[in-house]
């Protein structure tokens, strides 16, 4: 508590290195002195401050956003900051004109686009979401990070069919099952140095897990950068089957535990980028001759996708994996789960006519 009042009392000054030239954080754009000053001595109900929304942008300044939420109050105490970041981030979305949700499988028109399996070699789909009645994952205390595991595993044991499976939590996990997780991908590492002075990485690894079906085709990740990263993935093209199961185990987990979600901000985060949806949707294809089209960039901002390599944010793919590109929708907030996966869909079409063209 001590070093907690030190931090909270040199955070009432303005953290002037956000002025250094080479900081383009959204955090630095919109925290003006003004907007501080009249910021910096709020607190949420909770207890949160405007240290611990902005501390992880002010430590890395290499931040492209810079901000997260602690609880979902701060969404309104320090919307003066929130709401322009997330406004700039998600535009040309309004908060004001209302986030609606659709989870309806059946609204998606997604045909199999590559039944063949010449140019997709795998769908995943995954969603963001945290509980109603906890902070989001910055601010979860001891207690209710546990209690927010026990009751997302309790769900997920109760799952039936072919979303029925196991949790492995990370405390005390075994040598061989971390292996296997980690030989699968789906292990997740301890969040980054942006989570870090977020305060997301606390008490790291207690609370946290993996759960899976027996397919290994439906994964959650409990506790790590939100409290429920809800994932549906297949090998090959069948983007409407792998929406389609997300959207009941979403639905099933909803209807039993409740997420957060305010009308304005969608689904609720601790860090902006994942509000609304908090959908990414995202197949890897083999597109050697449509990536280097001279539109290639074009084309996926006018379908709204996004294509990277398929190793991460920054990667490039080579090798046995040359022309392979994740793609994924790139609109998450002010348009359904329905559209979001619409839009991967529709871009991924286009860009597999061009490539066979
Ligand atoms: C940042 O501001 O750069 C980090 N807090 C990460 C933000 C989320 N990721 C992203 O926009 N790609």
């Amino acid at each position: 508590e001590i070093e907690r009042a030190a931090i909270e009392e040199a955070h009432l000054k303005f953290p002037e290195d956000l002025k250094k030239p080479e900081v383009k954080s959204l955090l630095k754009k919109y925290l003006t002195e003004d907007v501080f000053n009249s910021l910096k001595e709020k607190k949420t109900s909770r207890g949160a401050g405007l240290y611990d929304c902005i501390n992880s942008g002010v430590v890395n300044l290499d931040s492209g956003t810079g901000v997260y939420a602690a609880d979902e109050e701060c969404y309104e105490v320090f919307g003066e900051l929130f709401d322009k970041i997330i406004e700039d981030y998600h535009a040309p979305y309004k908060l004001e004109e209302n986030h609606k949700s659709d989870m309806d499988p059946e609204k998606v028109d997604a045909p199999n686009l590559d039944a063949e399996g010449a140019f997709i070699r795998s769908t995943r789909i995954r969603v963001a979401r945290n509980l109603k009645g906890y902070a989001l994952t910055p601010g979860l205390t001891r207690k209710e990070r546990v209690d927010v595991e026990s009751k997302v595993v309790g769900v997920l044991n109760s799952l039936t069919g072919d979303l029925a499976g196991k949790y492995y939590p990370l405390s005390g996990m075994d040598e061989a099952t971390r292996q296997q997780l980690v030989d699968d991908h789906f292990l997740f590492k301890k969040g980054d140095r942006f989570l870090e002075a977020a305060g997301v990485n606390k008490m790291w690894p207690e609370g946290r897990g993996i759960f899976h079906n027996n397919d290994k085709t439906f994964l959650v990740w409990v506790n790590e950068e939100d409290q429920l990263r809800i994932i549906s993935m297949e090998m090959g093209s069948d983007i409407g089957s792998v929406f389609s199961r997300l959207c009941r185990a979403v639905n099933e987990i909803d209807k039993q535990l409740g997420f957060a979600h305010k009308e304005t901000h969608g689904y609720l985060s601790g860090c902006p980028t994942n509000l609304g949806t908090g959908m990414r949707a995202s197949v890897h294809v083999k597109i050697p001759k449509a990536s280097e089209h001279p539109d290639f960039q074009k084309i996926c901002d006018e379908f709204h996708i996004q294509a990277r390599g398929i190793h991460g944010e920054h990667s490039v793919s080579t090798g046995e994996d040359a022309g392979v590109f994740d793609i994924s929708n790139k609109r998450r907030l002010g348009l359904s789960e329905v559209q979001c996966v619409q839009d991967m869909y529709n871009g991924v079409k286009k860009l597999l006519e061009i490539e066979k063209a």
